[in-house]
């Protein structure tokens, strides 16, 4: 059976009910989906209103706590709209316990917003996460996008195995279609793992496509959407659990943190 990971991104920027805000409410509800089958989660560095912040501290608390519980695989954002520097925005990577951190390979219009990722900015943070020995995953949000990561991969500030996730069905950016989908997998290289998140989450059949075109994981969460396939979940562990049962129900397995983390190269 095919190994599939779940990842889960738990906190929302918009404070909707069910949204974990606090370091206990984050690492309560992380802990349960690692329950339920999450391997990764992805959190940015917030304050207990959830603005982005330079502060680290509620998000240390949150990794202290999750730790104690769970061996989840801890991903610090170096992303989201915000009026943060790009040293502002990635001091996710001075916290110990960050394993893996998102890499935004480029800008895209969200909605009304402009999302900005300069490209020197991106070098920024690839240095900062090669010097601190933390994986990049790759966001992804437009083909040409991978075009960038294979560049730096050229330029020597990204190392094999080359970790892809494609963060589709944002308004004004790709949509989350199936041909969209396949085109991105084509264009990543062999032996580069590629992942989904599907902003919104109106179409669950949308998932299921993914992974049967090859995802290494699905992405879910309050982040990107807090509905799936038109039902609206009251937690994330709901949405992780939708998730679970659709990769075994396909025929799939669910891989835990530690085989994830070999199969992502990570080091720790
Ligand atoms: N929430 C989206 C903007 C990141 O944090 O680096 C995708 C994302 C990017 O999660
Ligand atoms: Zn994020």
């Amino acid at each position: 059976m095919r190994p599939v990971a779940i990842y889960v991104a738990p906190v929302g920027a918009e404070l909707i009910e069910g949204n974990p805000l606090t370091a206990r409410e984050i690492a309560e509800e992380t802990i349960a989906c690692a329950r339920a089958g999450a391997s990764l989660v992805h959190l940015h560095v917030r304050d207990e209103q959830g603005k982005l912040v330079e502060d680290t501290s509620v998000f240390k608390q949150t990794v202290d706590m999750i730790r104690r519980e769970s061996d989840i695989i801890i991903q610090g954002s170096t992303g989201g709209m915000s009026d943060l520097s790009a040293a502002q925005r990635c001091t996710a990577l001075q916290v110990d316990g960050v394993e893996v951190a998102t890499l935004n390979l480029g800008s895209t219009n969200f909605g009304e917003g402009v999302y900005i990722n300069s490209p020197s900015d991106i070098r920024y943070w690839a240095r900062e996460m090669k010097a601190r020995g933390i994986k990049p995953e790759l966001q992804i949000f437009e083909p040409g996008m991978i075009e960038t990561a294979l560049q730096l991969f050229q330029e020597g500030l990204l190392e094999d195995p080359l970790l892809f996730n494609f963060a589709l069905g944002f308004p004004g950016a790709m949509p989350a279609t199936v041909k969209g989908c396949l085109y991105l997998s084509e264009l990543v290289p062999d032996g580069a793992h590629w992942s989904v998140l599907h902003h919104g989450m109106d179409d669950f059949s949308f998932l299921a496509a993914a992974l049967a075109m090859g995802a290494f994981a699905i992405r879910v969460g309050f982040e990107d959407s807090h509905s799936i396939g038109g039902y609206t979940a009251k937690s994330n562990v709901e949405l992780v659990s939708r998730v679970a049962r659709l990769v075994t129900d396909l025929g799939y397995r669910i891989m835990n943190p530690a085989e994830t983390r070999r199969q992502l190269g990570l080091k720790s």
